[in-house]
């Protein structure tokens, strides 16, 4: 039933696809696909970059803040190299903290790769490190530290290979044309450890500033309030197409700037990399169509589209032209979340602009989420009939394309729902044409010889975005060893996203086939974006030995976990002396623990809690402090480990300990007519939570006493943008109610009733 709906819904898209196939500037058809061209380099010069990384104070939002510069400016220099060259690169480390450097997109030797603990030992403070090796491939790539979180704080830079003069697959007007590197990152004035803490325990503080709460009062004013009561009852968070809110978008390091050498006529080659930590960017241009010449450094046949969306690393070669004379025309970078954007002016004169891309419709978003998850938490299957971006899920909250108003309509029905999109085309939307993978499609023959050594592999992509944790096969990577691969082996990976988020999985050392409906001349990638729902097909022959890294390139999904590593031969690699215990390392640096505490400080009492979580664990401690002995003091521990892919049941154990005087009165029963004898009461515990439906957690607790508890509570319910409700209710005949209205991001008002401690009002802080 349902897959019927979704083949609907991609013959309609494919109906703009059709499209884009005759936009292609270049048709191929009846020529003979060339062979890839072999190398047969001879060898060229050493050019030598010398870089120095250093901790520098930046100021992009009027606040000063921490980040790394190497050379002295961030993004870090543009290093070039012709295909033949030999590379050495000499990093200072003039920082207090180790640092590394992995080239993004190149095929090397393994020990140059630049991932600690797994292809080298981090690059110790204050000393001098040396990676050189053999340029054998050209393109735009670009390079990072691969080393914590130092790539969201200036250490990224764009990495040009250019094609030898007399390269056989040099092409006229587009290889020797001027062409700027331009490398896309973001900027936080919050220190990514943080951020990443902050993901971790669910705090919505980014969606308040994204403005994209999705709460229960935006759902009423917008006809959605069944749609947020099935989002809950699949015990779902609200939805966003990316996690963090920035405070300023960048290319090349500014929010603006202007290419004024360029005149009309000028056919400008732009080669765009995706340096973000997390975000995916649309690229309009207002000068007219975009030709696409190349993808994560490989050539592809020139194609004419309106847009295309840059997923997190990945490279695009684009050629734009300037039409009129006098006249400036803006690249309009935007954040998948369209919250701001980034633009680059080419030209020169009067600024012609692109119409910024309208806010994005949330709450369709997630009628769309609520029709693709089923109960269980699991996506729904749709098999090989969503793959290759070719029907983005995420165009029912295009306003661009599907309408700006909201329909009236509110049954979840997909069908219909994309039917009203394709009428709103024909009001002039159906032009807008966008590139997906399976438009891509190189130039050569790109098909790995037929050999008996084919391994296959499937790897479901999973996720638990409540806890952020980000996994392959329900495993994160401190719970695998590495995937062993025989040199020579080709490897052809099916890839499932079974999570609610867009992933950008990227591999090292190694260009894979993306298999699509080009057949022989499918493209060539190293990262592939897989959308929620979609299964892709990629393959490579695994020539090279060596640790080779595959994850995620969202920065905080893969320090989640995100990760796996194949293990091409027996490599030994001298720069990784004691192998295991460096992937220990590794494991352990992408599961770390994080905390998040809060405390009410209320006119009635004092409560709070405190959580040290890793991926599956969890320490917690809860406490209820009153203002004098009646009211008691009371504390909860549990530890407790969460079981399945959506972690929604935790078996724990605990320990209680409470003290309050009740001057000889009667204490009262449970509601299994128990009661508790003492005044001071210290028991051990074991029990389970369990998430249910609108996420209420559900708690059965059995003390050493012999007493019984058993709980429903549920906080954080988003009322209003900033308001939160909370309640509890347990057979101990004890209530709460609660709300809280966030003011900052560590500090809300809060007020709640407590049966046992009253009315109370205050202020919760959080961290
Ligand atoms: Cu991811």
């Amino acid at each position: 039933m349902l897959k019927t709906k979704y083949i609907v819904l991609w013959i309609l898209f494919s109906f703009s696809f059709a499209k884009a196939q005759e936009h292609s500037a270049h048709n191929t058809q009846n020529k003979k696909v060339l062979p890839f061209p072999e190398k047969k380099l001879t060898e060229g010069k050493t050019v030598t970059y010398h870089l120095y990384v250093k901790d520098t104070l930046v100021n992009f939002t009027g606040k000063m803040k921490r980040a790394i510069a190497v050379n002295g400016q961030i993004p870090m220099p543009t290093l070039t190299f012709t295909e033949g060259d030999t590379a050495e690169i000499i990093v200072h480390n003039m920082m207090d903290e180790e640092t590394s450097l992995h080239w993004h997109g190149l095929m090397l030797p393994n020990k140059e790769d630049g991932v600690p603990m797994l292809t080298q030992m981090g690059i110790k403070p204050h000393s001098t490190y040396t990676y050189k090796f053999p340029i054998i491939q050209h393109g735009t790539h670009w390079y990072h530290s691969h080393s914590g979180m130092q790539e969201q704080i200036g250490m990224y830079g764009s990495l040009i290979l250019k094609k030898r003069n007399n390269d056989p697959t040099f092409r006229k007007g587009i290889d020797d044309i001027p062409a700027i590197p331009l490398i896309l990152s973001e900027w936080t004035d919050l220190n990514p450890h943080n951020v990443h803490r902050m993901l971790h325990n669910a705090n919505d503080w980014f969606g308040i500033k994204k403005k994209s709460t999705q709460s229960y009062l935006e759902a009423i004013k917008e006809g959605h309030f069944g749609t947020k009561v099935t989002n809950e009852w699949k015990r779902m968070l609200a939805m966003d197409v990316s996690d963090i809110y920035y405070d300023k978008f960048l290319i090349n390091g500014n929010s603006e700037q202007q290419l004024s050498q360029f005149k009309a006529g000028d056919r400008v080659r732009l080669r765009i990399s995706n340096g973000g930590a997390s975000s995916y960017f649309w690229i309009n241009y207002a000068g007219g169509k975009i030709e696409v010449v190349a993808n994560d450094g490989n050539d592809v046949e020139p194609l004419m589209v309106d847009r295309l969306i840059i997923g997190v690393s990945e490279t695009y070669d684009i050629v734009v032209t300037i039409p009129e004379k006098n006249t400036s025309y803006e690249l309009l970078v935007t954040p998948e979340d369209r919250t701001k954007s980034a633009s680059i002016y080419i030209g020169e004169g009067v600024k012609q602009l692109h119409a910024p891309l309208p806010k994005l419709k949330y709450f369709e978003g997630m009628k769309m989420m609520n029709d693709m998850m089923k109960m269980n938490g699991d996506m729904k299957d749709m098999g090989m009939a969503m793959s290759l971006q070719k029907m983005d899920m995420n165009a029912v909250m295009y306003p661009e394309i599907s309408g700006e108003k909201p329909k009236k309509s509110h049954k979840m029905d997909m069908d219909k729902d994309m039917k009203m999109d394709h009428s709103s085309h024909n009001m002039g939307n159906n032009d807008i044409v966008t590139l997906n993978y399976n438009m891509l499609k190189s130039p050569y023959d790109t098909s790995l010889p037929k050999k008996d050594s084919l391994k296959n592999i499937t790897l479901t992509l999973t996720g638990n975005m409540n806890r952020y944790v980000w996994s392959m096969d329900n495993k994160v990577l401190s719970e695998v060893d590495k995937i062993q691969v025989k040199k020579g082996e080709i490897l052809r990976i099916k890839l499932i996203n079974n999570s609610m988020m867009r992933h950008p999985m990227h591999l090292h050392g190694f260009d894979f086939r993306v298999l699509n409906d080009n057949g022989v001349q499918s493209p060539l990638k190293n990262v592939l974006d897989i959308m929620p729902m979609e299964t892709d097909i990629i393959e490579f022959a695994a020539n090279t030995e060596g640790d080779w890294f595959f994850h995620c390139h969202i920065l905080y999904h893969m320090m989640a976990g995100m990760n796996r590593v194949f293990a091409v031969g027996d490599y030994q690699n001298p720069e990784i002396p004691d192998k295991e215990k460096a992937y220990k390392m590794l494991q352990d640096e992408s599961n770390e623990w994080h905390l998040m505490a809060e405390n009410d400080f209320a006119t009635n009492g004092n409560d709070g809690q405190a959580m040290l979580q890793n991926a599956r664990w969890s320490i917690g401690t809860e406490w209820r402090l009153g203002y004098n002995s009646m009211h008691g003091y009371e504390t909860e521990t549990h530890i407790g480990r969460y079981i399945g892919k959506m972690q929604w049941l935790m078996p724990f154990i605990g320990f209680d300990w409470r003290y309050r005087n009740s001057h000889g009165s009667e204490l009262e029963k449970n509601l299994f007519g128990q009661k508790s004898k003492k005044d001071q009461r210290a028991t051990l515990s074991a029990g389970v939570v369990y998430t249910l439906p609108m996420l209420i957690d559900f708690q059965a607790e059995v003390f050493t006493d012999g007493i019984v508890r058993l709980q429903l509570r549920r906080e954080d319910i988003p009322l209003t943008q900033r308001l939160r409700g909370a309640f509890s209710v347990n057979t101990d005949k004890e209530y709460m109610l609660g709300l809280k209205y966030i003011v900052t991001r560590n500090a809300s008002l809060s007020t709640h009733y407590d049966s046992d401690m009253g009315w109370g009002a205050g202020i919760t802080l959080a961290y």
